[in-house]
Order: C-alpha cells, then sequence, then structure tokens
C-alpha cells in the first residue's frame, strides 16, 4: 500500500507530500530534478504526458497528475485524515479556494518560470514575466481577504487548502511583498509548516525558511 510520487523539492508535489504525511499514508519519493530539466526527459514522459510534477502512482497502480486533483483524490479515498471539512457550506469555500489557486494563479509560475515558452521575442520575455508577476499579487490579494480563520483559511480549521495555499504562495520570487501584504497567508503558512505531520517534510522542501512559530 505505498504510493509513489514524483516531485522535487518546492514544487507542487510539496503539496501532496504533505497531505500524504497528513493521512498517514505509505509514500516513496521520486525526484525529477527540475533545475535539470528531468521532467522533459521521455522517460518521465511515460508516467506524465504533460512532462510536469507532481504525479502520483496509487497502489493500485494507477497514475494520477494534476495537483488539485491528486488531493481531493486523496481525501476521498482517505477519508480518516480528514483533509476537508464535513459541513457543506465549509467544503464549498475550501473547494472554492482551492480552485481558484490552482486555476488563476497554479498556471501564472509557468509563465514566471519560463517566459521564453509565452514570449514571440527573447526580448519580451522579461517584460511578460514583469506582467505576471503583476498579476500574480493582485490575485494573491483576493485569496488574503477571504482567509476566514485564524490561522486557517477555514473558521472550522485546517483542510487541504491550507497546504495548496502554503506551497503555491512561496513562489514567483515575492518573498520581499509577502510580509506586508499577505500578513494573513504568511500566518497560515507559518501554521502548516509547523503542524506535527507535515513540519518534517516542510522542513526538507524548504530547510531556509521554517517559521517558528505556532510550534
Ligand atoms: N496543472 C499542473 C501544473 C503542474 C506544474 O506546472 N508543475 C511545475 C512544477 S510546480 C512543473 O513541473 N514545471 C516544469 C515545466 O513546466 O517544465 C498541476 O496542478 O499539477
Amino acid at each position: 500500500m505505498t504510493y509513489i510520487l514524483y516531485g522535487h523539492r518546492r514544487s507542487g508535489s510539496l503539496a501532496v507530500e504533505m497531505a500524504l504525511a497528513e493521512i498517514g499514508a505509505d509514500y516513496q519519493v521520486r525526484d525529477v530534478d527540475l533545475e535539470a530539466d528531468a521532467q522533459r526527459d521521455d522517460r518521465y514522459a511515460l508516467v506524465n504526458p504533460q512532462r510536469k510534477v507532481p504525479a502520483l502512482v496509487a497502489p493500485s497502480g494507477e497514475t494520477l497528475t494534476e495537483s488539485a486533483a491528486i488531493l481531493l483524490t486523496l481525501d476521498q479515498r482517505h477519508p480518516e485524515g480528514e483533509l476537508l471539512p464535513k459541513d457543506t457550506a465549509e467544503r464549498a469555500q475550501a473547494l472554492r479556494w482551492l480552485l481558484f489557486v490552482a486555476t488563476e494563479i497554479y498556471p501564472l509560475v509557468e509563465i514566471n518560470d519560463y517566459p521564453e515558452r509565452f514570449s514571440p521575442t527573447p526580448e519580451t520575455a522579461m517584460a511578460l514575466r514583469e506582467v505576471v508577476r503583476s498579476i500574480w499579487r493582485e490575485r494573491w490579494l483576493l485569496v488574503e481577504r477571504e482567509i476566514a480563520g485564524n490561522p486557517y483559511l477555514l473558521s472550522s480549521g485546517f483542510c487541504l487548502t491550507d497546504l495548496y495555499i502554503a506551497v503555491v504562495s512561496r513562489w514567483a520570487q515575492q518573498d520581499s511583498w509577502r510580509p506586508e501584504n499577505l500578513p494573513r497567508v504568511e500566518e497560515l503558512t507559518a501554521a502548516v509548516a509547523a503542524r506535527s505531520a507535515t513540519a518534517p517534510v516542510w522542513s526538507r522542501h524548504r530547510p531556509e525558511a521554517t517559521p517558528g512559530r505556532f510550534g
């Protein structure tokens, strides 16, 4: 009953790995070195034809991709992990903001990280990246305003969307902008990083940034 997670440090696979830790599942990690473009390798395309991480191979042998879909599948298969609230109104908000981050924010990171893929000429790539970072900031301000709990998204407490927010919010080189502009996202992230199940995973991916609060 072992999951195999294809991922890389600090990437979207961190959210999946923390969810596996939360539910107490057995898993092994296979590193796909994004710095070395290992995701472009034809052997990895056999796992995920889209050549991105994360990909999760379930104990049954089926392969799952798309980080949000993976988290929702883990919740469905491991209800004892309580990754989503049972209350339907709270659950709706958890899904709403999970999907907002997955569809409106996460895709921007590809443009930030690989602007040349989207730019008609090499000269416009850097300008495009700046536009994307500005849209990134606008969209995170929307998330910031919706954090209803303290420190988590929902007033009812922790859910899988918190994992997702914590991971994705670290990207796009916004370390100096975030603390002043997204204080609730910062507190939520500190809380996720300090949970007993997720703290070891978080500090393996982000040893330099493990907050000491919410211990
Ligand atoms: N929609 C996908 C996006 C996955 C994605 O963009 N992953 C990034 C790492 S966080 C990646 O593999 N990038 C490598 C590339 O674009 O070549 C998901 O949610 O799983």
